[in-house]
């Protein structure tokens, strides 16, 4: 239980916090109820600001950790499915897995939100940890320990198309008004989402993957559902879980991405009518609002030519010159 000292000096923290926060650029729109604030280039809410500059101040990583880090919806939770199931394949069968009781998000610690205050409680065996936060926002200690990182990112259409749903969906739950799909466009494209600009956060961990290729694998939601094997066991080597050639005969990475896919997903109960952290906090939600389509090229049903041809402008403009292409 937290300490009467614990609690004042939670309050003197929250106070110089509110204070700080005062002073940055700040937006309310995408009709969600709390503003978005920019610091140092990126826009977010005040909890998950809070929770990041904490997570700055005391997160410790360990030399052994794994950290999936993306820009929202462009394929976190397939990514931690992935990678959970491989790190835990000898742990579980297909019958046992805690994919089957809990959605992707619920088997991964998310940083800036369940290590914010502390780094301690940590699954030893399982050291995959997820955070939203830009390359640049990461505590020193992800960088110094020599840790392992994982990015996740995807076409900037589908991926609006993907958040404008789910801000949606989300405003539906909490019977507010949702943001028409134009009004969304000219956010996004102006970078005003949650940890937006989108282009920069990509960049950020692009730069760094070209930098130390040993230590971040850079991956694109398109390539991934290309071909799904073939990338699960790049990310099984890169983590240090390859796939034994017994285990390839077995087809156990196929397995893994039978229970991983979209599909199987989608179609379990626990996603279908569970709750995001059992209902519990900030962060509570429907599981079912995660899941959506799954597919590449859904842009095309929502976005007109021209929406599309600026998002695209947009893109050239912003990676030219960084070798990197959506
Ligand atoms: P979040 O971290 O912001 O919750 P994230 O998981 O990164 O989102 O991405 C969500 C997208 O991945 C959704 O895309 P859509 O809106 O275009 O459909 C979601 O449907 C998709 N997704 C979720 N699970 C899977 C999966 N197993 N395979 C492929 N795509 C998936």
């Amino acid at each position: 239980m937290e300490s009467h000292i614990e609690k004042q000096n939670r309050d003197v923290l929250q106070k110089s916090f509110k204070e700080m926060i005062s002073t940055l650029p700040k937006k309310n729109c995408w009709g969600i109820p709390e503003a978005l604030y920019q610091y140092q280039g990126f826009w977010l809410t005040p909890p998950f600001l809070q929770g990041a500059l904490s997570a700055q101040q005391q997160f410790q990583a360990q030399p052994t950790d794994i950290i999936l880090c993306s820009s929202p919806r462009t394929g976190a939770a397939w990514l931690k499915s992935l990678t959970f199931a491989t790190i835990t394949r000898t742990s579980y069968n297909d019958s046992t897995t805690p994919l089957l009781s809990k959605m992707p998000h619920d088997v991964v610690p998310f940083m800036e939100f369940d290590h914010a205050q502390f780094s301690t409680n940590r699954h030893l065996e399982i050291p995959l940890l997820a955070t939203h936060l830009p390359y640049s926002f990461l505590p020193r200690s992800i960088i110094d320990s020599g840790c392992k990182l994982i990015y996740i990112c995807r076409d900037p259409k589908d991926t609006f198309v993907s958040l404008h749903h789910f801000i949606a969906r989300y405003n539906k739950s909490q019977n507010t008004q949702p943001v028409q799909l134009d009004e969304a466009f000219e956010l996004f494209y102006e970078g005003v989402n949650w940890y937006g600009p989108y282009w920069d956060h990509v960049l950020g961990y692009w730069k760094a993957s070209l930098e130390h290729p040993d230590k971040l694998l850079f991956l694109k939601y398109e390539e991934l559902i290309e071909d799904t094997v073939l990338y699960l066991k790049k990310i099984a080597e890169f983590m240090g879980y390859p796939f034994s050639s017994e285990e390839q005969q077995q087809g156990v990475p196929e397995n893994i991405v039978q229970l991983c896919s979209f599909e199987n997903l989608n179609g379990l109960e626990v996603n279908k009518t569970g709750k995001h952290r059992d209902g519990q906090g900030d962060l509570a939600m429907e599981n079912n609002i995660f899941f959506r389509k799954g597919k590449v090229g859904d842009w095309k049903n929502y976005l007109t030519t021209e929406m599309a041809r600026r998002l695209d402008q947009r893109t050239l403009e912003k990676f030219r010159g960084s070798g990197l292409s959506v």
